[in-house]
């Protein structure tokens, strides 16, 4: 793979006014900035600005506690600072050893709980400087890092979660692994930093053999990738950068993968030059290619990626200005390989089918419903994290994150099953929701997040029972309703591909999206704006009444709004933000 042209222009292109995180980033020798001096002072729980930019890279934010700002700053105190640290796990697979040390790092040296991601991962929150490096060096202990889980490189990988259909799922799972870790950046600053790894004298090597395939200045922005099995959807892979599609054929042999590149769903209230975006197909590749492919996606979004404004810097902006076309053919030429045509799939669905399922080998699995992700001991309610730890102790299978932020006990021996069983029951955990419960999800929001604009994990679940109200009033209890919430535009919890989405824009109000397909093709339409949780359950009580009463057999609710007429059917790219609003009313006016 040649890419020397394309590194000189990005060396021309330096020369032009790039945006700042370019300049740190090539000032950083390789991610360290002044990392382990800012570690080092404990005469604050901060870091300084550019290491807050740098500390991405190695899987850490610096945040603070909101809920206790107003207090600080009344007295005067620095804010309540401390790292919310993000786990690279590819495929979202651990052993129940794994599973112990993250317990552990969660009770001693975060807050107490533990946060299933939207991308199979863990999060800590609360890490306080000092405790920062030992959480590290637990997870190093158990051959887990947290690696490019953050930054503009490729993140945590992705792969379909459930394990029912081993042969096809074991392959994606091992893509998943391949890619993360050949797409890992290889500078040694991790080690360094965290884990007293020993010094590299640096200065007379090059980019080419520190960073070969990122270079100094990495690439412009985040970069997430995902392999799907169909029918399951459960990666949501319209919404990520790069994405793979088992294709399997008629014999039921993986024949290789259909490739995806541009979707994403991060945007901004008010500026329509950012907008949510599903992925394109390319094309179809040999399963021995697809290393090659993934690494070719990746060097072209290195190249050809916006480097000026990183509001328009991810893989979907550049598919946008360069053309699918021209993204099918440099690819292909990156990887020495063209692509074939595109072959036939089709999904069904993003959820997770909770329960026990039965596996091919006598070994069973069970999906736990996690509610938004959050695994913590209640007072005087659940107990999931003993719970959980106990079934760690006992268990001989593995833990499989899902992108839905559930978590399946997997590969569970016969004779392990029945202590299983009684482990859930005894501590509260579960597999039983309601139908519109168990398909939503929350992204973290407050207190924790720094962008967030609105309430979202702490208070969707309130707003979920009154909807369970409502429906189950309407003979809708039943209904598998995909509904996402997050705190602000930046899609955490893919709310653009929710059939009911909502997206903070204030203190209790939310701009409120319909529309989106249930098995993840299609992007919502904004129908409200801002809206309070009184204005929402009234504006969509008459359209739950229709549905009730005039739904076709099978149909959707998404789908059942827009053949009414509620909200425009969506398309792709800036369209996005065109005929929103209630178009039925429109229509009448
Ligand atoms: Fe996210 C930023 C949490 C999945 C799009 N995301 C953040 C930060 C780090 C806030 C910040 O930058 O200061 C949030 C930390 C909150 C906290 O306190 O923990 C945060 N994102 C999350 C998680 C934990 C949500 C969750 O509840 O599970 C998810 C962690 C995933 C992981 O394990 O890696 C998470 N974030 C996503 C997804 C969903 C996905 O990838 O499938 C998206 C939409 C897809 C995409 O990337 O387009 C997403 N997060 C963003 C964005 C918008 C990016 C953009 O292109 O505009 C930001 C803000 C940014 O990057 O500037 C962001
Ligand atoms: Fe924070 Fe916004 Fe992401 Fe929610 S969607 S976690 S509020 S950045």
């Amino acid at each position: 793979m040649d890419g020397s042209s394309d590194q000189a222009g990005r060396r021309r292109e330096m020369t032009e006014k790039l945006a700042r995180n370019e300049y740190l980033k090539e000032a950083s020798r390789y991610l360290r900035g002044t990392l382990a001096e800012g570690l080092a002072n404990d005469v604050t729980g901060e870091i300084s600005e550019d290491d807050q930019q740098l500390v991405k890279f190695h899987g850490m934010y610096l945040q603070d506690e909101r809920d206790l700002r107003a207090e600080r700053t009344r007295k005067k105190l620095e804010k309540a600072f401390s790292f919310m640290i993000r786990v690279r796990i590819p495929g979202g697979v651990t052993t129940p050893q794994q599973w112990l040390a993250m317990d552990e790092i969660g009770r001693i040296y975060a807050n107490g709980t533990l946060r299933l991601t939207t991308r199979e991962t863990f999060q800590f929150h609360g890490v306080i400087k000092s405790n920062a490096k030992a959480a590290i060096q637990r997870l190093d202990s158990v051959l887990l890092d947290t690696i490019a889980a953050c930054g503009d490189v490729n993140r945590n990988v992705l792969s379909a979660s459930n394990p029912h259909q081993s042969g096809t799922h074991q392959a994606a799972y091992e893509l998943a692994k391949n890619i993360s870790d050949h797409l890992l950046p290889r500078t040694g600053a991790y080690r360094e930093i965290w884990l007293d790894g020993e010094k590299i004298a640096g200065g007379e090597e090059t980019a080419e053999v520190i960073e070969p395939i990122y270079g100094h200045t990495y690439l412009p922005r985040k970069f997430k990738t995902v392999v799907a099995v169909p029918p399951q959807n459960d990666v949501d892979i319209y919404a990520h950068d790069l994405g793979f599609i088992a294709i399997l054929g008629e014999d039921g042999q993986l024949q290789g993968w259909n490739v995806t590149v541009g979707g994403g769903m991060g945007m901004t209230h008010g500026n329509t030059e950012t907008f949510p975006r599903t992925a394109n197909v390319l094309g179809f590749c040999k399963p021995d290619d697809a290393l090659k492919f993934a690494e070719a996606v990746l060097t072209t979004q290195r190249d050809w990626g916006d480097r000026t404004n990183r509001a328009h810097a991810r893989v979907k902006y550049t598919v946008e200005t360069r053309g699918v076309d021209a993204w099918r053919e440099e690819v292909g030429k990156r990887a020495g390989v063209p692509f074939e045509p595109a072959r036939p799939f089709s999904f069904t669905g993003t959820g997770d089918r909770f329960g026990w399922t039965e596996g091919e080998d006598g070994r069973s699995h069970l999906t736990l419903f996690i509610q938004n992700g959050r695994i913590k001991d209640v007072p005087g309610g659940a107990q999931m994290m003993t719970g959980l730890r106990r079934i760690a102790e006992i268990h001989d299978g593995e833990f499989r994150m899902t992108s839905n932020q559930n978590v399946i006990v997997a590969n569970v021996s016969p004779e392990k099953r029945a202590q299983i069983e009684q482990l859930v029951a005894e501590h509260g955990l579960t597999s039983e929701a309601s139908a519109i419960r168990r398909n939503a999800m929350a992204c973290v929001a407050l207190p924790t997040c720094g962008l967030a604009l609105a309430e979202s994990e702490r208070y969707l679940p309130s707003l979920i029972t009154l909807f369970e109200e409502r429906l189950n009033a309407l003979g809708l209890g039943e209904e598998e309703i995909i509904v996402r919430m997050t705190g602000c535009p930046n899609g955490c919890a893919r709310p653009y591909l929710a059939e009911i989405g909502f997206v903070g824009t204030g203190p209790g109000r939310y701009n409120l999206y319909l529309g989106a397909a249930f098995n993840g093709e299609r992007l919502s339409k904004l129908y409200l704006k801002d809206v309070t949780e009184e204005e929402a359950l009234e504006a969509l009580q008459p359209l739950f009444e229709d549905f009730a009463a005039n739904r076709q057999s099978g149909e959707h609710f998404s789908d059942f709004v827009i053949r009414q007429g509620y909200v425009a059917a969506t398309t792709n790219g800036p369209d996005f933000h065109v005929n929103t609003g209630p178009q039925r009313l429109a229509a009448a006016q």
